[in-house]
This record gives C-alpha cells, sequence and structure tokens, in this order.
C-alpha cells in the first residue's frame, strides 16, 4: 500500500444497489498495543451511520466504513474517548 493519507474520503457508490459507502482513514496517536486498537474501535463503532472500523495498530491508522460522511469533530471525540489523539496536519 501507499503512504498514508489522513481524512482521505473515499466514496464508492453503488448506483444499481443504492448503496453509498464512504471509507475515512484517520491517524491515530499512543496506541500501542492491541488493547488500544480495541477501545479505539470500539469508540469508532459507536459513531452514527458507522458500519466498520479497521484500526492498524503499526502504522497507527483508523479505516472507518460508513453510510455518510462523518463529522471530523465525531472523530476527534471518539478517539478522545477511547484515550488516545487524532493526529491533525
Ligand atoms: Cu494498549
Amino acid at each position: 500500500m501507499g503512504g498514508l493519507s489522513w481524512h482521505k474520503t473515499v466514496a464508492r457508490i453503488v448506483v444499481g444497489n443504492r448503496e453509498t459507502v464512504m471509507e475515512s482513514t484517520f491517524k491515530v496517536q499512543g496506541m500501542t498495543c492491541q488493547h488500544c486498537v480495541n477501545a479505539v474501535t470500539d469508540e469508532l463503532s459507536a459513531i452514527p451511520s458507522v458500519s466498520a472500523v479497521v484500526v492498524d495498530l503499526d502504522n497507527g491508522s483508523a479505516v472507518v466504513t460508513s453510510e455518510n460522511e462523518i463529522p471530523l469533530e465525531l472523530v476527534r471525540a471518539a478517539i478522545d474517548e477511547a484515550g488516545y489523539e487524532l493526529i491533525s496536519q
């Protein structure tokens, strides 16, 4: 995979099935183990419209799949709630 981009939102729209899925990648600072990954995953999963969360410990990223675009402040609050920090540019 290429370099990590912060808050890159990709819209994947399937017209036939009327399915809209967005994937957003965020960088998270402070995760050190699987416990951290679980905490961040749980908090991000609790955001409305989020259908999937994949957290990568090695590169400190969180890929969030959602039906709608998620306000950045919600993501920031969720990561903060888990005890970590959303890295801003
Ligand atoms: Cu940990």
